[in-house]
């Protein structure tokens, strides 16, 4: 396993290459408390990109999608950055085939780089290091970074916790998609795009969402409803344009400044929590005392509030 030094990380910042890219990505995944060593450097780094979160059921068409929109950007000069949460399509292969996995129709391109990452510790969720895969990128000097996940709506640490944008994926016939959405199981998009819009049904879905969608009317962004058919590069453009017009919309509504804001405090308070719960167990694994005092909480013997204190002033010279 890799251990990457700290001249090497300044390194491979510096050398700003997709080889570098790879190697810093691989190292925070295979070790994820490298993070702490390698993101301390990547700050200073800056670099903004649009975080655009693909997500939705199984099998629509996201990874598709995602290939044609990074293509169609590729082309016009931009950098992208794809990160292929527990990757189960055919483009990705899984995320045992490596880090960098040549899509489909997309030539050979030193813009987009694309990472899949097994969801495996986050139990189908995202794993928090998949924030600092996407600060790695914006120091890389990516201008988007597209999120892949599976819209499950459980997951633990949410699409729109790191994105800009979230556009959510449905296929033709979906009904139930919308029901999920309606009772806040699916994510609340920015976006919804009908794919797979060559196969029957696509009409009624698109005009139940817009419906849906007209509930929002009155508000400042109203979600718009695109349909596409990702395997023909059919919409594609119009959906790089509402992207765009989304990112405008929150630079000039200074939305997208606050939800930084939020998101930069949401992940260190993650952050401090589970730092700070490690420190607890492992200090409580080895104090007897405090096993003994744990087993009388059980018990009823004491009360867990006195050994709270008790703990947190032992653990993190807190006083209680
Ligand atoms: N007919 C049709 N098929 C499509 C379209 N877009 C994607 N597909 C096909 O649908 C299948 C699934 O596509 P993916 O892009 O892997 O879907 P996904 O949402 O990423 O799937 P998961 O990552 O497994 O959730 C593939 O066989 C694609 O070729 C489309 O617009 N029309
Ligand atoms: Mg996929």
């Amino acid at each position: 396993m890799l251990n990457i030094e700290e001249g090497k990380i300044k390194q491979f910042l510096q050398q700003n290459n997709p080889y570098a890219l790879g190697k810093l990505l691989r190292e925070i995944e295979n070790r994820p408390e490298s993070s702490h060593r390698i993101m301390r450097f990547v700050y200073g780094y800056g670099g903004k990109a649009h975080v655009i979160g693909i997500t939705g059921p199984p099998g629509v068409g996201k990874s598709t999608l995602i290939e044609k929109l990074a293509g169609h950007w590729a082309e016009q000069g931009l950098e992208i950055g794809v990160l292929c949460i527990d990757p189960t399509s055919p483009f990705s292969g899984g995320a045992l085939l490596g880090d960098r996995i040549r899509m489909q129709n997309l030539t050979e391109s030193d813009r987009v780089f694309i990472k899949s990452l097994a969801s495996r510790d986050a139990g189908g969720g995202m794993p928090i290091y998949a924030f600092d895969m996407i600060k790695l990128f914006e120091a890389f000097g990516k201008d988007i970074v597209l999120v892949e996940t599976v819209g499950t709506g459980q997951l633990e640490f949410r699409i729109s916790e790191v994105a800009d944008t979230v556009a959510l994926v449905t296929g033709p016939g979906t009904g139930d998609a919308i029901q999920t959405i309606k009772a806040g199981i699916m994510e609340i998009a920015e976006l919804y795009i009908v794919n797979q819009s060559d196969r029957p049904g696509s009409e009624e879905t698109v005009r139940d969402l817009k419906m849906m969608v007209s509930e929002s009317v009155g508000k400042r962004w109203v979600p718009p409803v695109l349909e596409t058919t990702a395997t023909k590069k059919r919409g594609i453009t119009e959906l790089s344009e509402e992207l765009s017009r989304h990112k405008k919309y929150l630079e000039s509504s200074g939305l997208w400044q606050e939800r930084r804001r939020e998101r930069n405090r949401k992940f260190f308070t993650r952050l401090l929590f589970e730092h700070c719960w490690q420190k607890i167990n492992k200090h409580i694994n080895h104090d007897q005392e405090i096993r003994d005092k744990i087993s009388q909480v059980e018990q009823e013997k004491c009360d867990p509030y006195s050994l709270l204190h008790e703990v947190l002033s032992a653990t993190l010279k807190i006083d209680g």
